[in-house]
């Protein structure tokens, strides 16, 4: 099927500090700067595919109206930071929000920070039985080395490999 010109949307969601920005610089430029600093604002990205083009959106934690920046996803990515356990519990109440918002979409949760294998709190056994819940795909990701980081995005545009 030919998917040229095709435009996608993705949202990337997740507590404060876990790495949206950095998952999402490193998958759109390919590099990570450490200590990136951004308030709570959404912000919006975007990659260019031999398929078409993926706009990607970061919702921001002090984003007023989550809603408006959600709808029209083919998919959502939820973050976690791998050593921080009330990221676990932040992602289990989103989650349903956004599965009841987005029926049928895929959704990905990103265990990031799984460099910092040292200061891990969270393990992927720790994970997996909240992304089985919700039927969302799970890696275990880095922003630092870029682990995992393009199958994420691939599990939400699967068509966007390159
Ligand atoms: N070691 C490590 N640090 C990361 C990773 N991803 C993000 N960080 C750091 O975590 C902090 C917060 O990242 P940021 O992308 O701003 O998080 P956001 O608030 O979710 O957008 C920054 O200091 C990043 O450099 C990662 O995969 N590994
Ligand atoms: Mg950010």
């Amino acid at each position: 099927m030919p998917l040229n010109g095709r435009i996608r949307k993705v949202t990337v969601i997740g507590a404060q500090g876990v790495g949206k920005t950095s998952l999402i610089r490193r998958y759109v430029y390919g590099r990570f700067s450490n200590g990136v600093e951004q308030g709570g604002e959404s912000a919006v990205y975007r990659k260019r595919l031999s398929a078409g083009e993926l706009i990607i959106w970061e919702l921001g934690t002090e984003e007023q109206n989550p809603e408006a920046i959600l709808r029209g996803s083919s998919g959502v990515v939820v973050v976690l930071d791998v050593t921080d356990e009330a990221t676990l519990e932040w992602a289990n109440e989103v989650l349903p929000y956004v599965s009841s918002l987005l029926p049928g979409r895929p959704i990905a949760i990103a265990g990031n920070k799984c460099d910092m294998k040292y200061a891990a709190r969270l393990w992927r056994d720790d994970i997996e039985p909240i992304a089985s819940r919700w039927n969302a795909a799970l890696y275990m990701t880095s922003a630092r080395t870029g682990e995992n980081v393009a199958e994420v995005f691939a599990h939400i545009n699967p068509d966007g490999r390159s």
